[in-house]
């Protein structure tokens, strides 16, 4: 990478064995299910995620919303953290376009939502209300800080969920970086989830795509709402070939973008004026006090003419995202950098 790019991990490039994947790839036709290297992909993620079968989506959102879609009807209730990507970031795609009714809860700081107001938010069986079918979580959990949520937790969650007939997604956009920091492995983590979306293109660096898996007749559903949204892909196989290597090679590396993560939150910590969050994984977040004279703007701005790039959030907020494109060096740049420019100011 010809610059140091911390704004997330869906910048990360493809790797040169991805490149090559994908020349090479054998593909067919993937809305008649014959695509080879799409079928190979879909195969080895449910597999590996201890699913009955897989789905190859353009994105985490489109995931996350045909999985919605394939769980709920138009007028039923999906139970979600208020500050989940799929309540937040993904456009109100739920309810533009599954007619689904969002019941936020509150995500706390440990990446959970309190079970009681799971609970509490389970619809009796009354014709004013809305019928909640789904219960989705998020794992990593973005918006606290890249938090883990543990299988423990999934688990007490799979359990209430059962109790009242409905099911439960798990948006796994980074459940890999969530099992590795967890060192746990990742199908049984998700053991209790009906569903899980993960992401190919974020940390594990392929250049598209998501997989959602969950049982066959789950998935057979999916495919339906899939081609409802346009996401019926023919030759596909191009970019599935990125994901098999995705798969295959760059799990195992996780590990190092945490440690990188966690490297730059002790160095940022170090520095007068900035105040670090907990880092469990690859994301970090940190803002800067009041006694320091730059606020956010200006911090983003002097990293950018270093060719760092690294936007604040808030007015003086920051959130960092490590990846593979990002070295020890690039880190200890950044850290030289930030405390030059704030020693400046
Ligand atoms: N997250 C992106 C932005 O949209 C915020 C990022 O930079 O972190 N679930 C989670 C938990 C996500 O973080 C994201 C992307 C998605 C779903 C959506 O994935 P894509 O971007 O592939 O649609």
């Amino acid at each position: 990478m010809d610059r140091i790019d911390l704004r997330s991990d869906t910048v990360s490039w493809p790797t040169p064995e991805m490149r090559r994947a994908m020349a090479e790839a054998p593909v067919g036709d993937d809305v008649f299910g014959e695509d080879p290297t799409v079928n190979r992909l879909q195969e080895r993620a449910a597999e590996r995620l201890g699913k009955e079968a897989g789905l190859f989506v353009a994105s985490g959102t489109m995931g996350n919303l045909v999985a919605v879609l394939a769980h709920c009807g138009r007028g039923d209730e999906v139970i979600l953290g208020d500050r989940a990507h799929t309540h937040v970031y993904e456009a109100g795609g739920i309810a533009a376009l599954g007619g689904v009714h969002p019941r936020a809860v509150p995500v706390q700081p440990d990446g959970t939502l309190p079970l009681d107001a799971i609970r509490a938010a389970i619809r009796p069986d009354d014709v004013h209300f809305p019928r909640t079918r789904l219960i989705a979580l998020e794992n990593t959990q973005g918006t606290v800080g890249g938090i883990p949520v543990p299988k423990s937790y999934i688990d007490a969650v799979g359990a209430l969920a059962r109790e009242h007939g409905i099911t439960l997604h798990i948006d796994g956009a980074r459940i890999f970086n969530a099992a590795t920091a967890l060192r746990c492995d990742v199908a049984d983590l998700v053991s209790a989830a009906d569903s899980v979306t993960f992401c190919l293109s974020k940390g594990l660096c392929a250049p598209v795509g998501s997989v959602l898996v969950g049982s066959r007749a789950f998935i057979d559903e999916a495919r339906r709402a899939r081609k409802i949204v346009g996401g019926g892909m023919r030759q596909a196989g191009i970019l599935a070939a990125a994901g098999v290597v995705a798969l295959e090679t760059m799990v195992d590396r996780l590990a190092d973008d945490h440690s990188r993560a966690r490297r730059l939150a002790e160095g940022l910590a170090l520095l007068p004026g900035i105040s670090v969050g907990p880092v469990h994984t690859n994301i970090l977040y940190f803002s800067l006090d009041a006694s320091c004279p730059l606020d956010g703007a200006g911090l983003a701005a002097a990293l950018h003419e270093r060719g760092i790039l690294l936007p604040n959030r808030g007015p003086r907020s920051f959130r960092a995202v490590t990846h593979c494109w990002i070295s020890d060096a690039d880190v200890e740049c950044t850290l030289t950098a930030v405390a030059e420019i704030v020693a400046a100011a």
